[in-house]
């Protein structure tokens, strides 16, 4: 099955990939694929679109619609893309620096408006591509290339952040956990506004290595062994827990959608200005 939808889905002359041995970010991309396959959504329909990162390297090596865009700015792009085109299937990979450090502005807009994007984060914790600086949700204490001494800073609940500022469907899941990134990423796409879903990955490379999380395969038994479902727990356990990386579907709430709102005010124009010129 896997090598069927490599062939399906994947630029082959685009491989290989550029992704350190150990890194996360394949299982999230394959999940995502899963997720569109299972869907069966028209390919010629999807557009993904990525800011820059390691992890926004993801649309090079797939055949959809795609767009590498700026980085911190692959909200914005794809926002103009849905805004254009609101029939299309569009779907952002970004990074943890790309998504909420450079891009953070537009992560909150844009959830903020309900728009029907679904945005997949490849959080790893670090900024891999330009060398393990610190991002913001490197946990306090960590090190980074830019915080030798630990970071000071406190990190982002990423998904907190996407609920508070407005997302209609939040979802956590770990590289350990690919069944889960594809099931969020399916209800991500179905729900009709702006989806989160944060991908917890893992940098050995970079992250790993400079604070001695020893190799990918350590890393990974660490993402297994403090994950908990959010099934298991009371909704106040759900948002504030420090101790685990909660995963599963963490918020649904549909709500009016933005390109479904502008239309309307584009049909309530059309139809005063008809009356205007009999
Ligand atoms: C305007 C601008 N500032 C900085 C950079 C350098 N840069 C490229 S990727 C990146 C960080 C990417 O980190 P993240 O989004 O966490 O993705 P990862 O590489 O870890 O997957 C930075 C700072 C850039 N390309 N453009
Ligand atoms: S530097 Fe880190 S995030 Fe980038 S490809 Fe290597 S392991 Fe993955």
């Amino acid at each position: 099955m896997p090598n069927q939808l490599i062939k399906k889905y994947f630029r082959m002359d685009k491989l290989p990939h550029i992704w350190c041995p150990g890194c996360g970010h394949g299982i999230i991309m394959h999940s995502v694929i899963r997720a569109i396959d299972n869907l069966g959504l028209d390919k010629n329909n999807v557009c993904i679109v990525s800011g820059i990162g390691c992890s926004s390297r993801a649309p090079g090596y797939l055949d959809f619609n795609t767009l590498h865009t700026t980085h911190g700015r692959a909200l914005a792009f794809a926002t103009g893309i849905k805004m254009a085109n609101p029939n299309l299937d569009v779907i952002v990979l970004t990074g943890d620096g790309d998504s909420s450090a450079i891009g953070g502005n537009h992560l909150i807009h844009a959830a903020r408006r309900n728009i029907d994007i679904t945005t997949i984060v490849f959080n790893n914790n670090i900024y891999g591509m330009t060398g393990g600086q610190y991002s913001p949700t490197t946990a306090t204490g960590d090190k980074g290339t830019t915080a030798p001494y630990g970071n000071i800073d406190r990190a982002f609940d990423l998904c907190d952040l996407a609920k508070g500022a407005g997302s209609t469907y939040v979802g956590r899941a770990t590289v350990y956990h690919p069944n889960v990134i594809t099931k969020l990423t399916e209800e991500g796409i179905k729900n009709k506004g702006f989806s989160f879903i944060e991908a917890v990955s893992i940098c050995p490379t970079y992250y790993g290595r400079k604070n001695r999380k020893g190799t990918s395969v350590d890393m990974m038994d660490y993402l297994k062994t403090t994950s908990i479902n959010v099934k298991s727990l009371s909704e106040k356990e759900k948002w504030n827990n420090i101790e685990k990386i909660v995963i599963g579907e963490l918020y649904n709430m549909p709500a009016s959608e933005y390109t479904e709102k502008y239309q309307n005010i584009i049909d309530i124009f059309e139809k005063q200005s008809g009356n205007m010129s009999r």
